[in-house]
């Protein structure tokens, strides 16, 4: 059987996404101050091989090839993110111009290819002063992110057209504070919870911020949403699932869209932190919603006996290949968002490099070409989807696995930072200069 050829308008947005950590390097140039990433990846045991992101892609130096190689695989559009402690190393207070020019440089370098900025104000690295200070779960880093929100707005606003306040607030809420397996380490449930609440006000006035500065731009969040899926028909994990569901993705939906916080147990203390005004900043319009897809979680109850294991299709990374999903989280997310435009700001997929030649990944496009089937189909049907971001356009740090995971269409050779183009790479080329998903003959699980 021949599936149709799919295709998407001219002017649906293609692009790639990076951040600042996981690509720039150069961690102590031109005035840039320790964020909680540096810490925390300088710490013995939190990252694989103890890998930092000291050099990373050295994309700091590297911008210009880097887009370059946007503007080789036509790609229309380049999601990077902002790194606070370059901008403002004391957290609050003086502005580095010195470190704000390198953004500077690079927004006019794309827009000279005719490549468009998609900015992100916040993709984890915190000034680590602030985190001294305490955090996210304090107030008082909420004002220091609109200050420096209203600064990068500020310059940058007169040719950027689209804002990210936040990536993946639940990640930085709960990887970082709540399970300590991300940066700043920290474990404790009232923590993430207080994080999560004021990531999502700092979200709210960073959106007056951004729009007090540059009228004219789009500004929105991005949620990483992951399908949650009951293992069984069983009432516990139907249960269980649920609340992953709540915890996960409507904790953050819910609230931005107007609907609060889901319910929790009366004896998490959090809630005494929601201050006159909070809910309403948090649902003020925005002009997009960013999803980032990768995979489902099936979730199992704890009380439960695990089941037998089924046999999957997963990444290199382990991560089960789950193209429906991205169909799944579209509906659920339009659900609540209804005619809001909607983004993928990231997909992809980490394999192992084939040792012949680390630029055949046939894998990779594979996955890429079923996601973007599902996320055409889920057009089709009438979600405003309005782009696609690959995740990534390099290798590069990924995070508590270093450089052992490889999610780039471009591999980065690290030890001489020699990039080339994969044919992951080339494939989306031709999907974006085209705006087609040409015809595959079916196979087994397509
Ligand atoms: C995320 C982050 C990226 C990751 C990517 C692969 O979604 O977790 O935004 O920084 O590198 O998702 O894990």
């Amino acid at each position: 059987m021949t599936m149709p050829d799919r295709s998407f308008p001219t002017d649906f947005v293609w692009g790639a996404a990076t951040a600042a950590y996981q690509v720039e390097g150069a961690v102590h140039e031109d005035g840039r101050s320790e964020s909680i990433w540096d810490r925390f990846a300088h710490t013995p045991g939190t990252t694989f091989h103890g890998d930092t992101g000291d050099v990373a892609c050295d994309h700091y130096h590297r911008y210009r090839e880097d887009v370059a190689l946007l503007a080789e695989l036509g790609l229309g559009a380049y999601r990077f993110s902002v790194a606070w402690p370059r901008v403002i190393p004391g957290g609050t207070g003086p502005v580095n111009e010195a470190g704000l020019d390198f953004y500077d440089r690079l927004v006019d370098e794309l827009l000279a290819k005719g490549i468009a900025p998609f900015v992100t104000l916040y993709h984890w690295d915190l000034p680590q002063v602030l985190e001294d200070a305490g955090g996210w779960p304090l107030r008082a880093t909420v004002d220091a992110f609109a200050e420096y929100a209203a600064v990068v707005a500020g310059r940058l606003g007169d040719r950027v057209r689209h804002f990210v306040t936040f990536n993946e607030p639940r990640v930085v809420a709960t990887l970082g504070y709540e399970d300590g397996i991300f940066a700043p380490g920290r474990h404790d449930l009232d923590d993430g919870l207080a994080a999560a609440h004021h990531l999502l006000v700092a979200h709210g006035r960073a959106v007056q911020a951004i729009r007090a500065v540059a009228p004219d731009a789009s500004v929105g969040i991005v949620l990483d949403i992951v399908p949650k899926q009951s293992a069984s028909t069983e009432m516990l994990d139907l249960e269980s699932a649920a609340a992953a569901q709540e915890r996960h993705d409507r904790w953050f939906l819910d609230p931005l869209t107007g609907r609060g916080y889901p319910p929790d147990p009366p004896e998490n203390s959090w809630r005494h932190l929601i201050r006159d005004g909070d809910l309403e900043l948090i649902t003020a319009p925005i002009d997009f919603l960013g999803v980032n897809y990768y995979t489902r979680d099936i979730v199992r109850s704890p009380m439960l006996p695990p089941l037998p294991a089924v046999e999957r299709e997963k990444t290199g990374f382990g991560w089960e290949v789950y193209p429906e999903g991205l169909g799944e989280v579209l509906r659920f997310v339009a659900s609540r968002t209804g005619d809001l435009p909607l983004y993928i700001t990231e997909n992809g997929a980490a394999y192992p490099d084939h040792p012949s030649d680390p630029t055949h990944d046939p894998e990779r496009v594979r996955y890429l070409r079923r996601h973007l089937a599902a996320l055409a189909d889920a057009r089709s049907t009438g979600i405003p989807v309005r782009g696609y971001f690959v995740w990534s356009l390099l290798d590069n740090f990924e995070w508590i696995f270093g450089y052992s995971q490889r999610f780039g269409i471009v591999h980065v050779d690290f030890a001489t930072q020699e990039r080339r183009v994969r044919d992951s790479g080339r494939f989306l080329e031709a999907v974006a200069r085209s705006g087609r998903l040409p015809a595959e003959p079916s196979t087994a699980g397509d």
